[in-house]
């Protein structure tokens, strides 16, 4: 078999997606995606200028040859743009082996380790009681772990928490990103009593996860574990940005809070000393911006030895295409812990038609041969893409801050 054309699509079904498509000779068809929230544009000229050329002609079943050829063979190597733009061929790659051989994606992995996997969901809201309502209605729906973000009294817009918009979309349509504001002490006063009133109201069952979003120091965030631990939260989300692995060691000796980290990784040197020195408890490096199936599933056995989860970033800017790739993967692996999963709008279902089935608080593989996900091309190339940002963020007095 034969690689004959790859290229990619550039469309806004509702948010904007970076979608590859690889042919074969024999007709066999695959597709990954190539979404960089705010920098799907680079990942494209990435890709079109730099890869598809050379895998015309490639025999689509040498994945681990044509993955090191992209990354070992490129001078330039690592960071968000190459591995995202490698992570799409290598997922588009594995979805043509497993539809030629006609088999669900996980079959090639190692088979299955588990029927279904747990999954969490966003409930947000602009203060505690519309924060709490959101996750009653996420409970309702059948959810068993659910991420709590609120505003913060005396703050204006704040990371996760939706503004005028209906659903989270971090990322806003323009030509210049939009800015937010952040104050540490009024966010580290408030999200305990948040946790406490939580667990007031929904008991100890239901599981409960933050994402501190990279805005805390080591002692900040050594505090805010501390004082969430009567809370039993499943995890503790990015507490620190963290460049400086070293920067968790101090986290991970004050508190007993689970911690999870790496969503922004694209590669195990993003991570090799946390998770040697287990400093966190959940890897959250996801398939589509790590690279591929073929490293995630070297990383998941690496993290496994020194009893580190797999947690994959899975939000809506994750297409389905993506988000099936981390599925068949979480699937597969022994060390799985839980993915994010937030659902799709029609529009983005209606481009990527999938068939995940959500049964009370799990998410179940589709049954189809290969990713289990299709690509409307037709309908995804009737929404062009329309630029857009992830915003900045500053402290009130104006200091540029983390985002
Ligand atoms: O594009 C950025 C978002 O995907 C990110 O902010 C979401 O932190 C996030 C999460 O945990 O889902
Ligand atoms: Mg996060």
């Amino acid at each position: 078999m034969k690689i004959v054309e790859a290229k990619t699509y550039l469309n806004c079904p509702g948010r904007n997606f970076l979608t590859l498509e690889i042919k074969t000779d024999e007709g066999v068809v695959g597709i990954g995606d190539g979404t960089l929230n705010g920098r799907e544009l680079a990942v494209k000229s990435y890709l079109d200028e730099y890869c598809v050329p050379s895998l015309i002609g490639r025999d689509p079943f040498d994945t681990e040859d044509i993955w090191n050829y992209f990354y070992r063979g490129a001078y330039w190597r690592r960071g968000p743009v190459t591995m995202t733009a490698i992570g799409a061929i290598d997922v588009a790659l594995w979805d043509i082996k497993a539809k030629a051989l006609g088999v669900p994606l996980y079959k090639l992995l190692g088979g299955s380790s588990r029927e279904k996997m747990l999954v969490y969901c966003h409930a947000s809201g602009r203060d505690m009681d519309a924060a709490l309502e959101a996750v009653a209605k996420k409970r309702e729906m059948g959810y068993r772990a659910i991420r709590i973000q609120s505003g913060v009294p005396g703050m204006e817009g704040i990371y996760g928490v939706p503004g005028q918009k209906k659903g989270y979309e971090p990322a806003n349509r323009g030509a210049t990103p939009h800015e937010e504001s952040w104050d540490t002490s009024k966010y580290l006063n408030y999200v305990p009593t948040l946790f406490a009133k939580a667990r007031d109201v929904f008991g100890q069952d239901l599981h409960l996860l933050h994402d501190s979003h990279h805005r805390l120091t080591p002692n900040e965030a050594a505090r805010l574990g501390q004082e969430l631990e009567p809370y039993h939260l499943f995890w503790l989300e990015d507490v620190v940005p963290a460049e400086l692995q070293e920067s968790l060691r101090l986290v991970r000796q004050k508190t007993t809070t689970p911690l999870a980290i790496g969503e922004i990784f694209n590669s195990v040197y993003d991570c090799q000393a946390m998770i040697v020195e287990q400093l966190i408890d959940y890897l959250r490096m996801t398939v589509s911006h790590g690279g591929g199936i073929t490293p995630m599933m070297k990383i998941a056995a690496f993290a496994a030895i020194y009893h580190v989860k797999i947690g994959m970033h899975g939000p809506s800017d994750v297409s389905p295409v993506a988000l099936g790739a981390c599925l068949q993967v979480s699937r597969a692996i022994n060390n799985f812990g839980i993915l994010e999963f937030m659902g799709y709008t029609e529009e983005m279902s209606e481009a990527f038609p999938h068939d995940f089935r959500f049964e009370e608080g799990y998410l179940k593989t589709p049954d189809k041969p290969g990713l289990g996900v299709e690509f409307n091309r037709e309908y995804a190339e009737k929404h062009p893409c329309q630029k857009a940002f992830l915003p900045v963020n500053r402290l009130e007095d104006g200091t540029m801050f983390h985002w």
